[in-house]
């Protein structure tokens, strides 16, 4: 049995944040129907397609674990269905642009007088407020949510980063809003909405530089590299490189064979409790106990000077050796990973964070599995449906159509 086992998911979404979150859900034991337009089905299936006719890698990697159902909401016969499928599910999630599901004509009260139980759950760009009608992708989220104007190097333009922080941050926000409410509805009997804006769930992944925000207004950021360079802060939090993020100044070091290998590099943190160790390992015994290096306030204004030495020691090592004997020192680094070099690693295969998933249409191909382990809900990633694999089945079993019927419904263009 798994956690989520039993609950029904009316899965609206499309594109990437609202598919992380459902996804989550279904790798739970939720039973999730993916909803799509007959004959066009989520964009995904055919964005950044690698084989033609197939359903994309976008596609696939983000829609494990459901069923598929086509169905034209906006039909007369499809809204019928519709209904049915709300008064039978306890979920409901959509991250359509803002009001198209009103415009349909399931609005919140409408759904909550069709299911006082349901779950509504709303991925959108931006809370109330100026933006509320905007459509969003990823990157307007990241940077309308502080991530950008943080990110990159100082004095160069905002950078956007790879970690789907918009979509997939947001997705994972609202899955635990979602499995927030069951909990509630297990107490009163009563659904809620639930709602998520992209930009929310950004700046709160971005607050430790909220936290630097208000930090300026009484003095420099110390940690920042922009300070031991003597560079002044202006009024805004700044972007920092690749400096920590916390209290313990850490940088990207080169590695052994750097010259070649675009990711020969490791991350350094110089752990203040570790400062003894890393002088030894570095070949700097002499910094130990030399007041102008053995407390981290001495070491703030010489940032560039102490990583110039950690990076003499760390470039005569290959990233893995850095790792190997800095560990057992207690001092904090990681090396800088390919994501060829993690689709191979055999240690995220074992623990099913590296899947191999065989699609009818695409043969083998890797996903991301289940990054959350429960230890009594184990996960089994299965491939992604195909458009509308599911829909007799779901109109036979959740909607409770027979035969005549469910021709009709395609007969009239419904499903
Ligand atoms: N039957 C009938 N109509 C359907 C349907 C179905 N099964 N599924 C979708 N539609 C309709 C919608 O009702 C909508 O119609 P209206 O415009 O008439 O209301 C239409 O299809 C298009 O939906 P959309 O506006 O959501 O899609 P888009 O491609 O224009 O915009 C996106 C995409 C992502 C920008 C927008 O959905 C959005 O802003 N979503 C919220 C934020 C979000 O999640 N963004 C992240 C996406 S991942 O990067």
């Amino acid at each position: 049995m798994q956690a989520l086992d039993g609950i029904k998911i009316l899965d609206f979404t499309h594109v990437q944040s609202g598919p992380t979150c459902t996804q989550l859900l279904a790798w739970f034991g939720a039973d999730v129907i993916k909803v799509e337009r007959p004959g066009v089905g989520d964009a995904t299936r055919g964005q950044l397609r690698d084989i033609p006719k197939v359903d994309s890698l976008y596609f696939t990697m983000l829609n494990h674990n459901k069923r598929s159902i086509t169905l034209n909401s906006k039909s007369e016969k499809g809204k019928k269905i519709l209904t049915k499928l709300i008064a039978e599910c306890d979920v409901m999630v959509e991250n359509f642009a803002p009001g198209a599901l009103d415009r349909m004509g399931f609005s919140w009260e409408k759904i909550q007088e069709i299911n006082s139980r349901m779950i509504y759950a709303s991925i959108k760009g931006f809370g109330p407020g100026p933006y509320e009608d905007c459509k969003v992708y990823e990157n307007v989220a990241q940077c309308a949510g502080g991530a950008a104007s943080t990110t990159g190097i100082f004095g160069g333009v905002p950078i956007v980063t790879g970690a789907q922080i918009g979509d997939s941050g947001t997705g994972l926000h609202l899955a635990l809003g979602i499995v927030t409410a069951l909990y509630h509805r297990e107490k009163t009997g009563c659904g809620q909405r639930v709602t998520t804006a992209m930009q929310d769930g950004v700046l709160n992944l971005c607050r430790v530089k909220l936290r630097d925000q208000q930090r300026l207004d009484t003095g420099p950021l110390r940690e920042y590299s922009q300070f031991s360079e003597g560079i002044e802060f202006g009024n805004a939090t700044p972007r920092a490189g690749n400096d920590s993020g916390g209290g313990q100044p850490g940088r990207i070091l080169k590695c052994k064979g750097w010259e070649q290998d675009p990711d020969a590099y490791t991350y350094f943190i110089t752990q203040a409790a570790a400062w003894k160790n890393i002088c030894d390992v570095i070949g700097k015994p002499e910094w130990k106990d030399d007041p102008d290096w053995a407390t981290p306030e001495t070491r703030l204004p010489k940032l560039n000077e102490m990583f110039g030495a950690i990076e003499a020691w760390t470039i005569s090592k290959t990233k893995f050796e850095v790792m190997e004997i800095c560990n057992p020192l207690n001092i904090p680094v990681g090396p800088i990973l390919s994501m060829k070099e993690l689709a191979e690693e055999p240690s995220l295969r074992a623990t099913g964070t590296i899947v191999e998933v065989n699609h009818p249409q695409r043969g083998t191909y890797l996903s991301v599995g289940c990054p959350i382990k429960l230890s009594d809900s184990p996960v089994s990633v299965e491939r992604s449906p195909l458009l509308g694999e599911h829909t007799e089945q779901i109109l036979r079993e959740v909607v409770g159509l027979d035969d005549d019927q469910i021709t009709e419904a395609r007969d009239a263009g419904a499903v």
